[in-house]
């Protein structure tokens, strides 16, 4: 017989911890067309790890045995309580300013395993967070919490689009979501003439050649002279400030995501050109930033600075 729990006890163990939202599907199979349809178009610019694993975003069941069930939680970073506003002439993309949530959004998914442990001690499960193969943002539409807006990302109708995926794939069965929640970006394009680029094209889908955030943290190579970085040394946040769900979407203060202060530091230090390595090196310690080089963080601020 399969092994069931109640989604009311993760949910509420979740909302503890500090997730602001989660659902539950049943383990699928998903169509790859589409995806495989954005590699051929080379859409995905030099991210090769992209074209690996097709198989298991094909059949994310395939990462654990037995599995049964995909739970997805949603983390905001749209918090009030701190300075995430940017209005220096450079700037982050506010996810970046907090401690690295891919290390904090495991640790907050391993500590709701360990609660969900005691009360179930064979409820197994493989944390998710970002780099697996899967697709993250249809799995949590799925899961009931959002649409896929045009800017290709998940908006959640009470947090916004400023939201973090991470999931579980468990041994256990449990109670699934029926409801999938209408596109409710209807006729705006915010998203779409914001965008310095033309990135976002039609069919929610972004060319990743022509985004900010892939030129500043993907490419490894010198930024092209037509893409323009609207101040942006790292990330960009221009279709998520634009985006009408994000205005009034703000939580208070967050239970899983800090502020990382050398992150401020460095943001003062690019803002008064003080920036020296020492200072990157203690940053990136505990940030999303450590994705780059320094070499490539100079480089990025001097792109940056030619607005
Ligand atoms: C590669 C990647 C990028 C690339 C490419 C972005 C892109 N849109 O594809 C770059 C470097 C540009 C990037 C930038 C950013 N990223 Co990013 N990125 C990813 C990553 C690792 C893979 C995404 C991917 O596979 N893209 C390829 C496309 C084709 O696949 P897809 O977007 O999933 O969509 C396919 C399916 O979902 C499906 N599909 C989608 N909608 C629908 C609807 C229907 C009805 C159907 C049938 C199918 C379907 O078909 C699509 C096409 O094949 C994910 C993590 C993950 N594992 O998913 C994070 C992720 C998408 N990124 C995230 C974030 C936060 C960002 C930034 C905001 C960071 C920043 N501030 O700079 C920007 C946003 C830029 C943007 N508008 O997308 C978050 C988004 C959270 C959210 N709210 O949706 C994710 C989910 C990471 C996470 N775990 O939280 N990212």
């Amino acid at each position: 017989m399969d092994k069931f729990i109640d989604f009311q006890i993760i949910k509420s163990l979740a909302l503890k911890i500090g997730f602001q939202d989660c659902g539950a599907i049943k383990v699928k199979e998903f169509d790859t067309f589409s995806f495989s349809n954005w590699l051929n178009k080379g859409y995905n610019a030099e991210m090769q790890y992209l074209e690996n694993y097709l198989e298991i975003r094909r059949k994310p069941s395939l990462l654990l045995e037995n599995s049964k069930s995909i739970i997805s939680f949603i983390t905001s970073y749209n918090i009030e309580t701190t300075d995430n506003k940017n209005n220096n002439p450079l700037k982050f993309a506010s996810y970046s300013l907090y401690n690295d949530y891919h290390k904090s959004i495991k640790q907050a998914l391993y500590n709701l395993i360990n609660c969900i442990q005691d009360i179930y001690p064979d409820f197994q499960a493989k944390v998710c967070i970002d780099s697996a193969p899967l697709f993250e943002k249809l799995i949590a539409k799925e899961s009931g919490l959002g649409w896929i807006g045009k800017n290709s990302l998940l908006i959640n109708k009470t947090f916004g689009s400023k939201i973090l995926i991470g999931e579980i794939i468990t041994n256990y069965s449990t109670d699934y979501n029926t409801y999938l929640e209408e596109d409710l970006c209807k006729d705006c394009v915010n998203c779409i003439g914001s965008c310095p680029n033309k990135a976002i094209l039609n069919d929610n889908i972004i060319n990743a050649n022509l985004c900010s955030s892939y030129q500043t943290i993907e490419n490894k190579d010198s930024i092209p002279n037509n893409i323009e970085l609207n101040g942006y040394v790292f990330g960009c946040d221009v279709c998520l400030s634009t985006c009408p769900w994000n205005q009034k979407t703000a939580i208070k203060d967050s239970k899983i995501l800090g502020l990382n202060p050398d992150m401020q530091d460095l943001l003062m230090a690019m803002n008064k050109d003080e920036m020296d390595k020492l200072l990157f090196k203690k940053a990136k310690k505990n940030s999303p930033i450590q994705r780059i080089k320094y070499e490539k963080f100079i480089s990025n601020i001097e792109k940056a600075r030619k607005i």
